[in-house]
């Protein structure tokens, strides 16, 4: 949407900024499909026409010349309704999903907002899982029921109890996989089964995941949502989120609130984020394989009472994450055996993994969700236990980290 043109006129402007986003996939010469870490890196910018300029440009303009009245040079008018780094970013991340359209937020509750936004009026109902961001929960449970909004919680790894929460007014299932921060897994490819022919959209929360291990489109969801200020971004340095979609109404009613709402990350956050995702595959990768030698570390310990990671055999999800995602992800959370009180010690205790919240980033993080992110959803059905610690394993050298592991456990 440019501007000065109106709602109405949004869908226009989505199937001509449509052209911009479509089949973003890359080829080479042959029409072979370049893989995910050239596409990471080449999908969305190619070097400027004018100077060369291998990276994205961060283009701190806010608006752009015109060559005649209401006659765009580049597509571009207005910042809040299209930058040209910020586009580039949605180019990458829609690639990478395998979405005909990508549109960014100045942060990843921005981009859950935005989705409730055009999916629900007052008086729709919605399903959500029964675990998920402490944040989303917040949202739905407060400004959106305020306005009318009903929502049944389920557990989304049991499709059957999806199917049987549908009403007629059900608008939206909105599911994470792997969940934040219990680690649960959900077949989406079973969800969409679910769904069957009910209108409702089924939105993925991909953020624990990133593109790079799951492309929930591909098995049936209509929306993905990242918080991008996480795996994508990489680097904990630039708050951030996406949505993407190969839906065109839907993404003509998220362009609309782009410029209708404004909430659009700057041209610098945007820089960064898609710096950070050219290195998403190299990343994942050591995440990957760090969490596996943390996750069955902790099993072995006698403080520990039970490691949720859906890369350990015994995780009720292990066979569904192994089919649908290509690695189990990097975020691994632990029970302690003596309830809350080594929990929160334990958070204390370690030296190189940080106490702090968020996750995603290249170091090691460590909190204790019940008090810090999830608090909002103490009394809910959504109430993280307290002997519970999520650690977002980083890409630090394993002997360290798991030296660290050590020293922690064994100060209890
Ligand atoms: O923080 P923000 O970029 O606004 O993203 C919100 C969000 C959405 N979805 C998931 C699955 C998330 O984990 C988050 C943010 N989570 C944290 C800050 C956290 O520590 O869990």
């Amino acid at each position: 949407m440019t501007e000065h043109e109106t709602r109405a006129d949004a869908g226009t402007a989505a199937r001509r900024e449509a052209a911009l986003h479509a089949e973003r996939r890359l080829t080479d010469a042959t029409g072979r499909p370049f893989g995910f870490d050239t596409n990471a890196i080449h999908a969305g910018y190619e070097p400027d026409a004018q100077t060369g300029a291998i990276n994205v440009p961060i283009y701190t303009s806010t608006t752009f010349a015109q060559d005649g009245v209401a006659q765009l040079r580049g597509g571009f008018e207005y910042s809040r309704c299209g930058n040209p780094t910020v586009t580039a970013l949605e180019q990458t991340v829609a690639a990478l999903e395998g979405a005909r359209f990508g549109r960014a937020w100045g942060s990843g509750m921005a981009a859950t907002d935005a989705v409730l936004r055009v999916l629900l009026r007052p008086g729709d109902h919605l399903i959500l899982g029964n675990d998920a961001y402490g944040g989303t929960f917040r949202l739905i449970d407060t400004t959106y029921r305020e306005w009318g909004v009903h929502c049944s919680v389920v557990d989304t790894a049991d499709p059957a109890q999806i199917a049987a929460a549908l009403r007629p007014e059900t608008k939206l299932v909105w599911l994470e996989t792997p969940t934040n921060p219990l680690l649960g897994i959900t077949d989406i490819a079973a969800v969409a089964d679910a769904l069957g022919e009910h209108p409702a959209k089924l939105v993925v929360d991909n953020t624990f995941a990133s593109p790079y291990l799951q492309n929930p489109l591909a098995l049936g969801a209509d929306i993905v949502m990242h918080s991008t200020t996480k795996y994508l971004g990489g680097h904990s340095d630039v708050v951030g989120g996406v949505v993407v979609t190969n839906d065109e109404d839907v993404d003509g009613e998220l362009l609309f609130l782009q410029g209708g709402a404004g909430a659009v990350p700057g041209p610098m956050d945007a820089y960064l984020t898609y710096r950070g995702i050219k290195t998403l595959g190299v990343r994942m990768d050591r995440h990957c394989a760090n969490a596996q030698a943390v996750a069955e570390f902790l099993a072995g310990r006698p403080e520990i009472a039970q490691v949720l990671y859906p890369g350990l055999p015994d995780h009720p999800g292990h066979a569904v994450a192994a089919r649908q995602m290509r690695g189990f992800g990097a975020m691994v959370s632990v029970r302690f055996a003596g309830g809350e009180a080594p929990a929160l010690q334990f958070c204390e205790n370690t030296r190189l993994i940080c106490l702090a919240e968020s996750l995603g980033g290249v170091e090691s993080l460590l909190e204790h969700p019940a008090k810090m992110t999830h608090q909002s959803a103490a009394g809910s059905a959504l109430e993280v236990p307290d002997d519970l610690v999520r650690i977002s394993v980083g890409i630090e050298n394993i002997d360290d980290l798991l030296a660290d592991l050590t020293q922690a456990l064994d100060a209890l």
